[in-house]
């Protein structure tokens, strides 16, 4: 499923890689193919161009101009971003949190998959979560429909709520909801007719079903082939009816997963279940990752977002070496760079940015250090003056004690955080000094500063 907009992004992201620099217009080029390749899945036309200018929006004068690799940039952004309108992670379950029985109503056009999907969820439900389900048809417009809902019921061993010849959809309802409270089940599904095009009896017989049955869940049935039309399917059911999530069907077939987009960001609700095939089994939980994934081709998207991260901190880590080695490193870039270490859980994950340090990343990881210490270091910094960190000579005994006081710390706290930072400075002037390459060959242990490897910041412990 979702071929053509795979293929269409991942030649366009082919394209992308070839190129050096990604200049702004090269953002426009890149948004312009990602609206021919929605455009070409089916996805609806406002929902392309929604879609497309909140990615500019993202991308232009953010990081994609300034990352070495912007194309990597650019798949990231489009990426969180799909992932983002399709729901963001997790699934979105039935909302079964109400007096039963909890009413499930079933609505979307002819054919779109209502009774097969009110068959699947019922099983289940009664499979996964021991729920007494009540099957109920309200289709009388088709002859054999509602033969067909008690044929799947039988299949599943749930029950179905025998047919009474002439009865209207909404008496047919409150029979159910009827016999759903006296019988004593969890849950009536009921599963309303279609039309093969919205229209103004469909919506005014949906629209009276609800009113009598008040349903917990309103689930809209969408064919994964609908292209255009949908706009048209989510506004109407949305607008006329509320929907409380969708169910998207056939994505086992050929459908190019446009409608996935397209249903879940006209109506604002969550895609609740995607139907993969004819089988009554055969019914998943939606997952915005997985469904991202194959559009943007994901095995190549994960190392390729991974790295686009893993990149921007590298460039960070090159800045402040550049600054390093001027001697420009003051104590806000200490601050920054604890900040920095915070995120990335420890030293080890800090050095591992810097070039060329990877291979002592394992000693460092020894070190042991803890949120709380770094989280202290902070404090004392942010209890300087902006001359002070600009200028720690500055930093005489006076001003010592004014900062351990408002800090919560000690004299010998700070102390030792001075002794850091030169003990850093002093490091960053030796690595220039030999350069990479001289890193390389020379090895990196040398250049510690005593204590790195484990006094200088466990000192704050206790
Ligand atoms: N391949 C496939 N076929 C499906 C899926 N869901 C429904 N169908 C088929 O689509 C046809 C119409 O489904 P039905 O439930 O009767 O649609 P309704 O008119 O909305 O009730 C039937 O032949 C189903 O077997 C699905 O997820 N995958
Ligand atoms: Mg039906």
């Amino acid at each position: 499923m979702f071929d053509s907009l795979s293929n269409r992004l991942g030649e366009v992201f082919d394209r992308l890689r070839k190129r050096g620099a990604l200049r702004e217009d090269d953002v426009a080029t890149a948004l312009r193919e990602i609206r021919i390749a929605l455009l070409e899945a089916d996805v609806a036309l406002p929902v392309v161009k929604e879609f497309v200018n909140a990615v500019r929006e993202k991308a232009v004068g953010q990081e994609v101009l300034r990352s070495v690799t912007p194309a990597q940039m650019v798949v990231k952004i489009v990426h969180d971003h799909l992932v983002e309108t399709l729901g963001g992670a997790g699934e979105a379950g039935l909302e079964l949190n109400a007096v039963p029985p909890v009413v499930v109503m079933m609505v979307g056009l002819q054919g779109s998959g209502k009774t097969t999907s009110a068959a699947k969820i019922a099983l289940r439900l009664k499979s996964r979560e021991r729920k007494k389900v009540l099957l109920a048809s309200l289709d009388v417009q088709r002859p054999a429909a509602q033969e067909q809902l008690a044929v799947l019921a039988r299949q599943i061993g749930v029950a179905a709520l025998p047919v009474i010849a002439g009865e209207k959809p909404v008496a047919i309802a409150r029979r159910a909801l009827d016999t759903g409270r006296r019988e004593g089940y969890d849950i009536v599904i009921l599963d309303t007719a279609g039309r093969l095009h919205i229209n103004e009896e469909l919506m005014l017989e949906v629209a009276a079903v609800r009113d009598a049955a008040r349903p917990t869940e309103t689930l809209l049935v969408a064919d994964a082939l609908t292209g255009q039309d949908a706009v048209n399917v989510a506004k109407s059911f949305s607008e006329r009816i509320g929907v409380t999530g969708i169910v998207l069907t056939r994505i086992d077939g050929d459908a190019r997963g446009g409608a996935a987009l397209s249903m879940r960001q006209i109506t604002g609700k969550p895609i609740k279940f995607v139907g993969t095939g004819e089988k009554i089994e055969a019914l998943e939980p939606f997952h915005a990752e997985r469904i991202a994934g194959r559009i943007l081709d994901m095995g190549d998207v994960v190392s390729l977002v991974e790295k686009a991260a893993e990149t921007i901190d590298q460039e960070e880590a090159a800045k402040l070496a550049a600054k390093m080695q001027k001697g420009s490193f003051d104590l806000d870039d200490l601050a920054n760079q604890l900040r920095q270490l915070r995120k990335m859980g420890g030293m080890s994950g800090m050095m591992g940015l810097l070039p060329g340090i990877g291979k002592i990343k394992k000693q460092l990881a020894e070190a042991n250090i803890d949120d709380r210490i770094i989280k202290r270091q902070e404090a004392i910094i942010s209890s300087m003056t902006k001359a002070e960190r600009r200028n720690p000579k500055l930093l005489n005994a006076s001003r010592r004690l004014r900062i351990a006081a408002g800090s919560g710390t000690s004299v010998p706290d700070i102390n030792r955080l001075l002794k850091q930072y030169q003990d850093m400075a002093h490091m960053m002037k030796k690595a220039a000094k030999l350069g990479k390459k001289g890193l390389a060959r020379h090895g990196l242990a040398g250049l510690l500063p005593p204590g790195m490897g484990g006094g200088g910041f466990g000192g704050f412990r206790g």
